[in-house]
């Protein structure tokens, strides 16, 4: 939430904003301005990892829109050639910025199998259904961890609103839009699931609660942090190697 705004206790430094928030400490590397560009990096850490014989994979998370991208081809190939371990996630919400995915890819039918050039195995799954994810997670991390080299998923999932503020989403039905939170909702079906397994509404109401205190602290957290002094403008920018 500090980067978010902007605040010297962000991840940044305040600096990077939505788009370049990076935590080392956490593993997490973006995030990046140019759309699909964190999937090259993404590769050059799964890069790493192999490189430093460790068993850790990398994930390199892009949008449909992302996928029409020549430098997410380029990485496909050299996570291939060199057997990186790589999952490569493509959130396909069905829309960009300004398009929908039949208008903007050839392939849009289906984008899990993007990588098969370079054979490159890939899985369509519901990415509204949490149990689903998760089993496809763990079949790509044991190809992965197992030296086949990279994999790809692409999750099926929506948006519920624009890209950005900058994005009036007019590509689309609003019915659409309520449709999809009426049908496919992953917090609504788990809520459902849950329910008939027994939780209680006080139960509920006890997350509720707690993931309340947890924004609030997060806000609090980022209000309380002060803006980035002027002579902070040049730094964090490069490092001397
Ligand atoms: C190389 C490049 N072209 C265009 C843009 C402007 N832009 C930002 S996000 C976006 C759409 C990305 O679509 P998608 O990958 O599906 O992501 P989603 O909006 O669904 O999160 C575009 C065109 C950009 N940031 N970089
Ligand atoms: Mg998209």
């Amino acid at each position: 939430m500090a980067e978010l705004t902007g605040r010297k206790d962000g991840y940044s430094h305040g600096k990077g904003g939505s788009m370049h928030m990076f935590s080392r400490e956490k593993n997490f590397y973006g995030g990046h301005g140019i759309v699909g560009a964190q999937v090259a990096i993404g590769t050059g850490l799964a890069f790493a990892n192999k490189y430093r014989g460790t068993d850790e994979v990398g994930v390199a998370y892009f949008g449909e829109g992302a996928a029409q991208q020549g430098q997410v081809y380029e990485s496909f190939n050299l996570a291939a050639l060199h057997k990186l371990p790589c999952i490569y996630v493509i959130e396909n919400n069905r829309y960009g910025m300004g398009t929908s995915v039949e208008r903007s890819s050839a392939a849009a039918h289906n984008l899990s199998e993007i990588g098969a050039p370079w054979k490159i195995p890939g899985r369509k799954v519901d990415g509204m259904d949490l149990f689903a994810v998760h089993e496809a997670a763990q079949e790509a991390v044991a190809y992965c961890r197992a030296g086949k080299g990279p994999f790809l998923l692409e999750m099926e999932t929506y948006r519920y609103r624009g890209h950005s503020m900058s994005d009036p989403a007019r590509y689309r039905d609003r019915s659409e839009v309520e449709e999809m939170r009426r049908t496919r909702d992953p917090i609504e079906a788990l809520h459902k699931l849950l329910s008939e397994k027994g939780t209680s509404d006080e139960e509920f109401k006890e997350i509720d609660v707690e993931v309340k205190q947890i924004v609030n602290d997060a806000a609090e957290f980022a209000q309380n942090s002060p803006e980035p002094d002027l002579s902070e403008l040049w730094t964090d920018i490069l490092v001397e190697a």
